[in-house]
């Protein structure tokens, strides 16, 4: 089996998020450090455009989005299965809320300017960095629809869900005795509230919630291996993108497979990708380009939350 490359860095809640996947299903993968702003210029080079973390590489195969990375781990290593409950409307919405509604009110708290999660893994930060932080997150949030409310707002919605998560955890997990990819996504955007010595008593009066985040940080992030960004674009270059299995063109508004194509996220990050679309189903769409530092690649999006549109 091609062993997975994350490209990620330690701060990113998303990229927990995969690290404990990857602890959970036991996988053996490769560590890429990324940059934490703009410009990723070998980021760019595997992805076409697409600057969020963290991406999944495999060969010359390059999976956006952390909703598609938890399906291709599903793929690589089917037991333990990430969906126990099955791939249902539940766990999807739960993901989802967790992923994005809850991501927005817990950044504006754990990453507070010059305090929270920066301050724990950039103890050191220079004013100038702080600036350029900011400056990156605000321009990245540009034309799209992320919000990101006033500290007082996000930290009454904190407390309102966590009295909901409280009683929603019946047992260890949200769905029950097993963990599923929901889990997986409320866990890593309580996460930072959890590191951070400041934020933490917010979890107090919620032991629930405090022992859930506690099991699965104890999961830990399976086994890895740092390599660097060059040998990634090595790697790509060298493998040949897979074959798409069973490959559509669902509701392209009339781009054939074949056709150049553009993809981007909706929400925030909307950098364009263009190349050959290779396939576009109800839940991936696959684009092929070249790049060259890269070679020939295929980056692969959830259909869910992108845009495809004919290139410019
Ligand atoms: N929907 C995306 C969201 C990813 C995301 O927003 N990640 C943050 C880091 S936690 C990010 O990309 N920040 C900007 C950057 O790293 O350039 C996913 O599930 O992967």
């Amino acid at each position: 089996m091609t062993e997975p490359i994350l490209h990620h860095y330690p701060v990113s809640p998303f990229a927990e998020k995969v690290r404990a996947m990857l602890g959970f299903k036991g996988l053996a993968w490769k560590s890429v450090q990324i940059p934490l702003v703009m410009p990723k210029p070998d980021v760019v080079a595997l992805t076409g455009g697409y600057r969020k973390t963290p991406l999944l590489q495999l060969g010359a195969d390059i999976y956006c989005d952390t909703a598609l990375i938890a399906r291709v781990l599903e793929r690589l290593a089917p037991r333990p299965s990430l969906f126990p409950q099955g791939d249902t409307l539940a766990v999807q919405a739960a993901a989802w809320f967790a992923d994005n509604v809850m991501f927005g009110i817990a950044i504006p708290i754990a990453f507070q300017p010059g305090g929270g999660m920066i301050k724990l893994y950039f103890p050191d930060a220079t004013p100038e960095f702080l600036e350029k932080f900011g400056k990156d997150r605000a321009a990245m949030r540009q034309g799209g629809t992320v919000r990101r409310g006033p500290l007082h707002e996000c930290k009454a919605n904190m407390q309102g869900l966590l009295e909901r998560i409280e009683a929603q955890l019946k047992g260890p997990y949200l769905f029950g005795g097993e963990l599923c990819v929901a889990d997986f996504s409320l866990y890593h955007v309580l996460w930072p509230v959890w590191k951070v010595a400041d934020t933490r008593p917010m979890l107090a009066p919620f032991p629930r919630t405090q022992k859930f985040i506690e099991r699965i940080a104890a999961i830990g992030h399976g086994r890895s291996t740092e390599i660097s960004s060059g040998d990634a674009l090595q790697i790509a270059r060298s493998a040949t993108p897979e074959a798409v299995q069973g490959a559509v063109a669902l509701e392209t508004g009339g781009i054939a497979l074949g056709e150049q194509a553009q993809v981007m996220p909706v929400d925030s990050g909307l950098d364009p990708v263009t190349g050959e679309l290779r396939n576009a189903s109800a839940d991936e769409i696959v684009l092929r380009r070249s790049d060259p530092r890269a070679g020939t690649v295929q980056v692969h999006f959830p259909r869910f939350g992108f845009q495809l549109s004919k290139a410019a």
